[in-house]
């Protein structure tokens, strides 16, 4: 029986939809979603298999200016998804004009290989202002072909898969066929973590924050997790922890409950907080949370 296989790279500007969709083909939260940008700071591969194919889809950080060493290496996982991919998915959303970055843009336009631009958030348009986009979009990107899509609420995400599993090379697996994604456990749990601190605080916090977990114990019933979450400056541990504790505890109660979800077993979650003074600019730092290869 013939296989197919391969990688399929997501890319596009910040918050257009890109870790919504790839949970969407996977059917499970590999990737944290939030309203904010850079949100999504890794790679993600999600991996999805049939009998005769093998997708692996990449999730990667929204296109920026890299403004510190952080989004640099950031930004160095998007241009890598261009390198090795099969098949490119360039999400725009409804409304939107075109690329921030020119460079980008041009290499999709050249691109060798097939491009299939996803017009998403169609649920948040009408039917004129649709066709005005597609319209648009062809005339921006003749070489892809383009999908109006919805990735939250499913509209046309089949479709896209269909045409992907149709534009795979012959190969066999790259990975064994009950493996949902290359990133360990602990990414996961730091992933779910990261998410809480994301939604919960305002203005910079977030993005001084990293998480790493230190323990991960699986019981017969139970796992426990102990993690830390890693700030920038004194001040911010305040913050993080909250009055009498009180916020640090919404996200540890939070984020258990996904955890509970994701390994389908009961979590004990402890979390605490410690300083590393700007962890975002030193190199070591950023090597050990898995930003520099
Ligand atoms: P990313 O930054 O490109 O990975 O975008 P996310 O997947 O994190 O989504 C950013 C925001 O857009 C979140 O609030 C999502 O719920 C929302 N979103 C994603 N897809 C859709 C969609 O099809 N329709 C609507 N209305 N919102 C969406
Ligand atoms: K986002
Ligand atoms: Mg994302």
């Amino acid at each position: 029986m013939s296989h197919k296989a391969g990688f399929v790279n997501i890319i596009g500007n910040p918050n257009v939809g890109k870790s919504t969709l790839m949970n969407a083909f996977i059917g499970e939260k590999l990737s944290i979603i939030t309203s904010k940008a850079q949100t999504t700071r890794h790679r993600i591969l999600g991996i999805v298999n049939g009998d005769d194919f093998q997708v692996l889809f990449s999730d990667t950080p929204g296109i920026i200016k890299p403004a510190y060493e952080l989004q640099e290496s950031m930004m160095g996982f998007v241009k890598s998804a261009f390198e090795d991919a099969d098949i490119l998915l360039y999400m725009v959303e409804i409304g939107e004009q075109e690329l921030k970055d020119e460079a980008f843009f041009k290499k999709i336009k050249n691109s060798k290989i097939p491009v299939l631009l996803l017009l998403n958030k169609i649920d948040k348009s009408d039917q004129q202002q649709l066709e005005t986009q597609v319209q648009l979009w062809s005339e921006k990107v003749p070489n892809a072909e383009i999908f109006p899509i919805s990735a939250l609420e499913g509209f046309n995400v089949k479709e896209v898969f269909n045409r992907i599993v149709e534009l795979l090379p012959e190969s066999p697996a790259f990975y064994p066929k009950d493996q949902l994604t290359d990133k360990p456990e602990r990414f996961f749990i730091n992933e779910s973590i990261r998410e809480k601190i994301l939604m919960h605080y305002k203005k910079e916090i977030p993005y001084a924050v990293e998480i790493e977990t230190e323990e991960f114990f699986e019981e017969e019933n139970i796992i426990r997790i102990r993690s830390v979450i890693m700030v920038e400056r004194e001040t911010q541990k305040g913050i993080i922890i909250g009055h009498k504790g009180s916020a640090l505890k919404r996200v540890g109660v939070e984020a258990r409950k996904d955890l509970e979800k994701f390994f389908g077993k009961q979590i004990h979650l402890e979390l605490y907080v410690k300083v590393n003074k700007n962890w975002r600019s030193k190199q070591n730092q950023l090597k050990r949370f898995g930003y520099n290869s």
